[in-house]
């Protein structure tokens, strides 16, 4: 079951630039940093607020490594701007394959690692009216600040 939204990914091309606009602007400070290879994008994690499943919402800024992340793809496309929203769930493989079975194309076949080790797949932006979803479920541990 979906039970919030986790986050709301925001393609940028300066990373640092980007934190400090939500950080002068709305008082967003960044909770946590990291850079996923795989995934081929350096993160910021912004928390706006806890949640009542236990979890939390996020700003999620993304800024590409290399030009072959699907990010760097997009941005050459599109510009910044928002480019997926994700919503946390207790158990993404229950809901990835509850999802497909309905026709929705599941991007993995198994969940990868997402930001704070959580679990993520991704729904094709197609067959969701042209919006990239993400299901996450967040690692047991919650995320400590760093
Ligand atoms: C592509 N399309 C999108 C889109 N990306 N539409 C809405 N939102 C997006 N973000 C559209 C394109 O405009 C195009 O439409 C069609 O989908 C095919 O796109 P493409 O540019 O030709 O590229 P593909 O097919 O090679 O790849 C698209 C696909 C890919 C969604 C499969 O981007 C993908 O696998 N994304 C999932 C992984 C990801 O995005 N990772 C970065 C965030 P037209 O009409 O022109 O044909 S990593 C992350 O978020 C992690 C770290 C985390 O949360 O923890």
């Amino acid at each position: 079951m979906l039970t919030r939204i986790d986050h709301i990914g925001i393609a940028c091309f300066d990373l640092d630039k980007t934190v400090e606009f939500y950080r002068s602007t709305y008082g967003f400070e960044v909770f946590h940093t990291e850079v996923n290879e795989e995934q081929g994008v350096r993160e910021a994690m912004l928390k706006i607020n806890e949640t009542s499943d236990g979890g939390a919402t996020y700003l999620q800024l993304l800024e590409p490594v290399n030009d072959e992340s699907t990010v760097a793809k997009w941005l050459a496309k599109n510009g910044e701007g928002v480019h997926h929203i994700a919503f946390g769930t207790p158990d993404v493989d229950a809901d990835a394959a509850a999802i497909g079975g309905k026709g929705v194309r599941v991007l993995y076949e198994e969940p990868r690692r997402g930001s704070m080790d959580s679990r993520i797949t991704f729904l094709h932006p197609k067959d969701c009216h042209g919006v990239l979803t993400e299901l996450v479920t967040s690692a047991p541990e919650p995320p400590a600040e760093h």
